[in-house]
Parts: structure tokens; sequence; C-alpha cells
């Protein structure tokens, strides 16, 4: 199969932790492929004559998860498409089915970079960044909403790979630079 020799890490934390900002980091120093699972369904959102937009826009303002057969197939194409082998795939999986299939079905993880961060953090993060992203959940409402799902839904899947020895947590609470640096030294080790 195309994606039999590649390297994925699941880029996981509760919403507003710092995920893209850091594998913007990681994509410069690394090279590898950042795929924001978000991104990806904001994007197909966004796309004339996609038979999701509708489905996705209201998944994403509640706060949801958008059916898996959507996203899996969103990020198997743009690996493809992108003709790499190094992918951070941020924000997925976010439910114990998700992981199992994405898994079975197109790649297995190398591991999961977790970054751990408090609720009133992350919440001052999103508030702040509501101002200006346009993001249709940036909203005291849906960030509510994004909350429980991660602590209800997406959390066990962080549990699950603990369990194996597969998580590689990293507080999100610094300054980003500061953030990258506990990063940059679990990369360095695996990657250089
Ligand atoms: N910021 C970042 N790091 C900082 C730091 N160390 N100190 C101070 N400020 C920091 O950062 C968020 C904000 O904080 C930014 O303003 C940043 O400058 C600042 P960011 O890097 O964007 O954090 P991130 O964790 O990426 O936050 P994001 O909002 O993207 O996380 P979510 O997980 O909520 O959003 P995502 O786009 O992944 O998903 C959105 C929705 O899509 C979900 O709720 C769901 O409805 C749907 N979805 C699915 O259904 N399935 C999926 O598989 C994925 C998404
Ligand atoms: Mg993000």
């Amino acid at each position: 199969k195309a994606l039999q020799d590649t390297t994925v890490i699941f880029v996981l934390g509760g919403p507003g932790a710092g995920k893209g900002t850091q594998c913007a980091n990681l994509v410069r120093d690394f090279g590898f492929v950042h795929l924001s699972a978000g991104d990806l369904l904001r994007a197909e959102q966004e796309r004339p004559g996609s038979q999701y937009g509708e489905l996705i826009k209201t998944y994403i303002r509640e706060g949801n998860i958008v059916p898996m057969e959507v996203t899996i197939a969103l990020l198997e194409n743009a690996m493809l498409a992108s003709g790499q082998t190094r992918f951070l795939i941020d924000g997925f999986p976010r439910k114990m089915d998700q992981a199992l299939k994405f898994e079975e079905a197109v790649v297995p993880s190398k591991f999961t970079l977790y970054f751990e961060c408090p609720e009133e953090v992350m919440l001052r993060r999103l508030m702040k960044r509501g101002e200006t992203s346009g993001r249709a959940d940036d909203n005291i409402e849906s960030i509510k909403k994004r909350f429980r799902v991660f602590t209800e839904t997406s959390y066990p899947v962080i549990e699950h790979y603990s369990k194996s020895g597969k998580v590689h947590k990293v507080s999100c609470v610094d300054a980003p630079d500061a953030v990258y640096a506990n990063v940059k030294e679990i990369f360095n080790k695996l990657f250089n």
C-alpha cells in the first residue's frame, strides 16, 4: 500500500492547547507534513459542491465529532497527495473507534504527542483568538461544548495509548517557545 512506510504522529490535546502552534515549529525543524483534521474539515466545508458542507458546519459549531468516514477520507487523501512520508496528524483521532479504524485502514501511529493544558488557560486563549479568528466555534457556548466532548470522548484515546506507553506528554501552559523547547527535546532524540 502507498502509505505503508510512513511515520504518523498523533498530536492531541484540548481545544486551544496549542497543537497547531507547535506543529508549525515541527514542520520547520523536522520536515513533517502538518495535517490538522479541523483545518481539513473547515476547508471541505468551504469547498463548492461538497456534499458534507452543511453537516460539517453543524458538527463544528456544536463541538461534536464529525463522522469518521469523512475525516479519515480527508486525511488519507491529503497524505497521498503530499507525496511525503512523515506526518503530524493534529486533532485526530478524537474518539476511540476513529483511532482503531485509522490505524487499521490507513497506517499505525508511531506515538502520540499530548499537549496538556488546564481548561482555564485554553478558555482564555480561545476567547482571545475568537476576537479575530472568524472560527464559528470560538465563542463561549461552543467552547464549553468542545471542552465537554474532549473530556468525555477524546481524552480516553490518550489514556488508551498511555497504557501501551505510546504517549509523550508536554505541558502547554508556558509561552510557545518554552513549550517548544520540551517538544524539540523529544523529537531530537527520535529523529536526529
Ligand atoms: N497559543 C498557542 N500556544 C500558546 C502558548 N503556549 N501561550 C499562549 N498562547 C498560545 O492555539 C490556540 C490559541 O492560543 C492561538 O491564538 C495561539 O496563538 C494561542 P492553537 O495552536 O490554534 O491551538 P490548537 O490546540 O490547535 O486549538 P484548536 O482550536 O485548533 O483546537 P481544537 O482541537 O478545538 O480544534 P480543531 O480544529 O482540531 O477541531 C475543531 C472542530 O472540528 C472540533 O471541535 C470538531 O467539531 C471538528 N473535528 C472533528 O469532528 N473531527 C476531527 O478529527 C477533528 C476536528
Ligand atoms: Mg488547531
